[in-house]
């Protein structure tokens, strides 16, 4: 089958042909329809998110389920399903306190590169092949353990579910789960891309009032208002995103802020433009190396909260047919994410165009 492998990074993804083995006891095979392209596989394109390479990347995805292993249950050939890049044990210390976004055994999957087990399934001419994030679903089949397949309506085009994969229920479970925004809060969004406009359409739906949008790219000032923003900051015509929020909140800070895009800059304006006891949520993707520093008298005179959210705090098995359904009542938008589509031969393409900032959501069909 064709799949696009980074083998190193700072290289452009190669479009060859791979070997898949058939599924084992708990592994579900899933022929892909469509899979978002995140800047989450750009970081690690760049060498800034060290996995274990070769490896075929792609984690927000969605395609019909075409084989199982022996003890799966819950999922069978035909379903159509979103894959969960967390796929969550069910049994570790913080599944067991309801944090399955934290699970232990979903991380080691991450750094190992490989699926539940050490089982590897994926292989090519040149050697080991790994598995990134338990999806590896910028490939036309894929194998999964069966705790990353979240079954869906078959009605729901597979080419919206796709970005349920990631960046709607980040951005969604950001504001739902991590920051629990209310009716009227205020809210600031560092950063438009495909899980920031999720941000903002969450909060719309949270009922927050104002939006505040920022993005280094004007060009997203149209597609924030489409997804919610009452406002609108260009960080490219100024260093100062802090002092328009303060402006547009009565002279306080938001209630809450996110940072959606992983820099020491925009980290640090997202603690500053909150109000004292706000909150700023990090969503973005910082390099590991990378520091960010905070004034220490702020911490007990301001009692602002900063805090992280990863895959939007959510359990992926409530929340993607949850937002799924919103979906489908015509309450979250996913029609008006995606504004380019590629085939994977032009998957290359398709990251380059995510770095000029110019597109919602792109997405490989295949
Ligand atoms: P994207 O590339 O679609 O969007 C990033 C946006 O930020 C673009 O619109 C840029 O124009 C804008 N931008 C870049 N630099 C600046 C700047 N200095 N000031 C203002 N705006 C700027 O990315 P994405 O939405 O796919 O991902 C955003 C981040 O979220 C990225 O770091 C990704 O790795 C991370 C992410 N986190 C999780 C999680 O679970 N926490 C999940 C998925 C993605
Ligand atoms: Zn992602």
């Amino acid at each position: 089958m064709q799949a696009a492998v980074l083998v190193d990074a700072n290289e452009a993804l190669q479009i060859v042909d791979v070997n898949l083995d058939k599924p084992g006891p708990k592994e579900v095979l899933v022929k892909m329809a469509a899979a978002g392209v995140c800047h989450s596989d750009w970081h690690v394109m760049q060498g800034d998110l060290p996995v274990p390479l070769p490896a075929i990347l792609g984690h927000e995805g969605a395609g019909i389920v075409q084989e199982v292993g022996a003890e799966v249950v819950g999922v069978k050939p035909g379903d159509h399903v979103v894959l969960s890049w967390i796929p969550s044990c069910g049994h570790c210390f913080y599944c067991l306190k309801g944090r399955p976004d934290m699970c232990d055994e979903a991380f080691n999957i991450q750094l190992s590169g490989s699926l539940p087990g050490h089982a590897m399934r994926l292989h090519w001419a040149q050697g080991p092949l790994y598995h990134y994030l338990g999806t590896s679903c910028f490939a036309e089949n894929t194998v999964v353990p069966d705790t990353g397949v979240i079954p869906i309506d078959a009605a729901i085009p597979l080419n919206k579910a796709a970005l349920v994969g990631c960046a709607v229920t980040t951005g969604f479970g950001a504001v739902v789960h991590s920051a629990q925004v209310g009716p009227g809060d205020s809210v600031s969004v560092i950063g438009c891309g495909g899980v920031g406009l999720n941000v903002i359409q969450a909060a719309k739906l949270a009922g927050a009032d104002p939006i505040i949008a920022m993005d280094a790219n004007g060009k997203k000032r149209g597609l924030a208002e489409k997804f919610g923003a009452t406002d609108f900051v260009d960080a490219a015509e100024t260093d100062d995103l802090i002092t328009p929020v303060i402006d547009l909140t009565k002279g306080r800070g938001a209630d809450f802020a996110f940072e959606v895009i992983g820099r020491k800059e925009t980290i640090e304006a997202a603690y500053g433009m909150v109000r004292k006891a706000g909150m700023a949520v990090i969503v973005g993707v910082a390099p590991p190396h990378m520091d960010v520093s905070f004034n220490a008298f702020s911490f007990p005179s301001q009692s602002k909260i900063l805090t992280g959210s990863w895959y939007g705090q959510s359990i992926p098995r409530l929340d993607i047919p949850r937002i799924l359904g919103l979906y489908q009542r015509g309450k979250l938008n996913l029609d008006d994410l995606v504004t380019q589509s590629y085939s994977l031969e032009h998957i290359n393409d398709a990251f380059h165009e995510l770095t000029e900032g110019t597109v919602g959501r792109g997405i490989i069909e295949f």
